[in-house]
């Protein structure tokens, strides 16, 4: 029996595996042949791609489908005429769409119809769109269709974004180090810029119009202000013509006393009249330059930024004043409400609610507050930030961070769809049980948009592992269609990358992986208990840092009786922030969810839990659970060995061995901390963290990459 398995194991291994090696550059467009008999089908539903136009973003789409079904076929795929099988692109503008009388009524620029139909006795499929960008849009859908294995015969789709901005942050310097980037430096290489075109500039921006990502802010929120001097706008310019083609916009983050560092000014006051000139002046020169520049992105009065709060103003008022430079040309602010201050006491989660719920309705039309899904940091849990949903006569739009900083950087498996996906479908009970953060995203009648902290950099495989790809394609579905389901992505991106037949089982290793890593760092609503200044590996025992609220120690307060932040009416009330319902139900220990019970709570350790355990005993548990769903998922993959090329299949095999390590050390440092703290003893049957707790506080990590600097 042994012996037959080999031999199949070995014939697969011949006939199976893909026939050239893969580095993950080609990312979820690989464009790989198709098993014969679908590649059959598809071709002949596919013998030529027909446009009359010469828009840039449908000469894109004629050659994006040009290149993947060839490849997906096996056969050359021409441009071609109308014919059997022939793929017909083009917008409203194009007499021979116009005449198809297709409902592309209300689905504005960037929606498509993708549909099989007959033109003068032609099986032929249509892509129409009132725009070009909607083509592009329309012709990578059909690619995923045939990527994905279904079948392109009987097509009838209509689509749009629901989301207007969808744009990837990056917080990448001038000198291409990336803060809290994973994936080597920059893709941004200035130096070289606006001379050399990079290639891999388009496959960027090919990658994001794929997912319908249609903007990118290219440098880091802590922004430097040399962005805005013109040898900067020289290059930005050039990145902003290769993007174009592909439905992307640039935006800039602008540091907000750029008017002293660039302008000569000696105040950045918003309502100083000077200051306005000067940010007028500004936007109109990059608007010279860059017709369809985006906007500006603000991190202001917030961890050590300039912003209107050292003239005393507030934030509309700093936000109205750029906005009013880049109204004329069509341009938008977003304007983040991460904001927390040292001098202030109050508790860190309260302060963006407190700051920002009190201007609702005092920003000018063309800003929109950019609120991070959570209310402390893109922590591995948070409840969904209290400011959707009470701000309701202003723009928001949600931020995530793709990056992950907060968990296990680009080594750990960790699928963040589900993560998204819980926030967005988080009730808000504003105004009325049933809103959720997905339905205040899209409130009617101004700007909507989610932005996502983007992970790529220099890598061949861009994101610094192959599976952190899964990461960028999810956050452009999920702005797309914030009430798109995490496992769907996931067998889609899944399908793509690895091949149709491995779709289920990487899904099944993806859609546990963001719990796991909740698990083994920081379970039933800790957080925050990260190592000092690069946040990797665990430190819950640091209380040495300048502020308070740097400390995780600040975060579990941890003693001899319990654990866990008392953010009830008792405490600091942080959930009186949240509509009734959901403070009520949150603020009693009985009824909160037992996820997020030690945001909210501060509780004994012999709690009794929903399982019968204790709390310490819980805590434990799920520590253990974390790290045995990596050992699961190191399982899983070992199995699929043969049937991925074998240069990714061993980067991810490496990178689950380093995730399994680390998964330990976390799950060990924190059960050897708490236990102390507690005073507690280990569970019967528990097997006891490996070191005593002085040696996980000796533990230095100077290599570890993407600290703030
Ligand atoms: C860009 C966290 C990160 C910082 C980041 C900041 C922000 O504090 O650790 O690196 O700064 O968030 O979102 O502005």
């Amino acid at each position: 029996m042994a012996r037959t398995l080999g031999w199949i194991g070995l014939l697969c291994a011949l006939w199976c595996a893909p026939a050239r090696a893969e580095d993950g550059y080609d990312l979820w467009l690989r464009y790989q042949r198709l098993p014969a008999a679908q590649a059959d089908r598809v071709a002949a539903a596919a013998t030529g791609v027909v446009r009359d136009e010469d828009a840039a973003p449908v000469v894109a789409a004629q050659g994006e489908l040009v290149r993947g079904l060839s490849g997906l076929t096996g056969r050359p795929v021409a441009a071609g005429s109308i014919g059997d099988g022939a793929i017909v692109i083009g917008t409203v503008r194009s007499p021979r769409i116009a005449a198809l009388g297709l409902p592309l009524s209300g689905l504005g620029r960037e929606g498509f119809v993708l549909r099989s139909m007959t033109i003068g006795g032609r099986r032929v499929t249509v892509i129409a769109a009132n725009a070009p960008v909607g083509v592009l849009y329309g012709a990578f859908r059909l690619l995923r269709i045939v990527q994905t294995g279904r079948a392109i015969d009987r097509l009838a789709i209509v689509d749009r974004p629901r989301l207007q901005l969808r744009v990837l942050n990056h917080w990448d310097n001038p000198d291409r180090y990336v803060e809290r980037g994973y994936a080597g430096q920059s893709l941004w290489d200035w130096q070289k810029l606006p001379g050399f075109a990079d290639p891999r500039y388009t496959d960027y921006a090919r990658a994001n119009a794929s997912i319908g990502i249609n903007g990118a802010v290219l440098n880091n929120v802590n922004a430097s202000p040399d962005m805005l001097t013109p040898a900067f706008l020289t290059r930005v310019e050039k990145l902003a013509a290769i993007f174009r083609p592909w439905g992307i916009r640039v935006y800039l983050s602008v540091r907000f006393s750029s008017p002293i560092e660039v302008g000569g000014l000696t105040t950045a006051d918003p309502l100083d009249p000077k200051v306005a000139a000067w940010w007028r002046a500004k936007a109109d020169e990059i608007h010279a330059r860059i017709p369809d520049f985006g906007g500006f992105l603000v991190k202001a009065s917030s961890e050590g930024q300039p912003g209107p709060g050292d003239y005393g103003r507030t934030h509309a008022q700093g936000a109205n004043m750029l906005a009013a430079a880049l109204k004329p040309h069509g341009g938008v602010v977003m304007w983040r409400a991460f904001v927390y201050a040292h001098d202030k006491p109050e508790d860190r989660a309260k302060q963006a609610y407190s700051e920002f719920q009190p201007l609702d309705g005092k920003f000018a039309g063309n800003v929109i507050v950019q609120v991070k899904n959570g209310p402390i940091d893109f922590q591995p849990r948070e409840p969904f930030h209290p400011l959707f949903g009470a701000m309701p006569r202003t723009p928001l739009m949600m931020e995530v961070q793709v990056t992950k900083e907060y968990l296990g950087f680009a080594t750990h498996l960790a699928y963040l769809g589900p993560m998204w996906e819980e926030a967005l479908r988080s009730d808000t009970f504003r105004p009325r049980r049933g809103t959720t953060v997905a339905d205040v995203l899209e409130r009617p009648g101004g700007l909507t948009g989610m932005a996502g902290v983007a992970n790529v950099g220099t890598d061949r495989n861009w994101s610094g592992s192959q599976f952190d790809q899964a990461n960028w394609y999810a956050f452009g579905r999920m702005a797309w269609d914030p009430d798109a389901r995490a496992d769907a992505i996931a067998r889609d991106w899944a399908a793509m990358t690895w091949g149709p037949g491995l779709a289920d089982p990487v899904v099944a290793m993806m859609m546990p992986s963001r719990q796991a890593v909740v698990d083994y760092m920081m379970p039933l609503g800790l957080h925050h208990l990260f190592a000092t200044g690069h946040h990797y590996g665990p430190g819950p025992w640091v209380d040495d840092l300048a502020r308070a609220d740097w400390n995780p120690v600040y975060y579990h307060k941890a003693d001899r009786q319990g654990i866990g932040f008392d953010r009830t009416a008792r405490g600091s009330d942080a959930v009186g922030q949240y509509a009734p319902v959901l403070a009520k139900r949150w603020g009693d220990p009985d009824t909160a969810p037992e996820d997020l019970l030690l945001w909210f709570h501060h509780v004994s350790w012999d709690r009794r839990m929903r399982s019968g355990r204790t709390l310490w005993a819980e805590l434990v548990g799920r520590y253990d659970r974390g790290v045995a769903t990596v050992a699961a998922m190191q399982r899983q993959w070992a199995a699929l060995a043969g049937q991925v090329d074998p240069q990714r299949h061993g980067e991810v095999a490496q990178f689950l061995t380093i995730q399994r390590g680390e998964a330990q050390w976390w799950r060990d440092a924190c059960i050897a901390y708490f236990a102390e703290t507690s005073g507690r003893a280990l569970p019967d049957g528990v097997v006891p963290p490996a070191h005593p707790l002085q040696w996980y506080k000796a533990v230095r990590t100077p290599h570890a990459p993407g600290n703030g600097r």
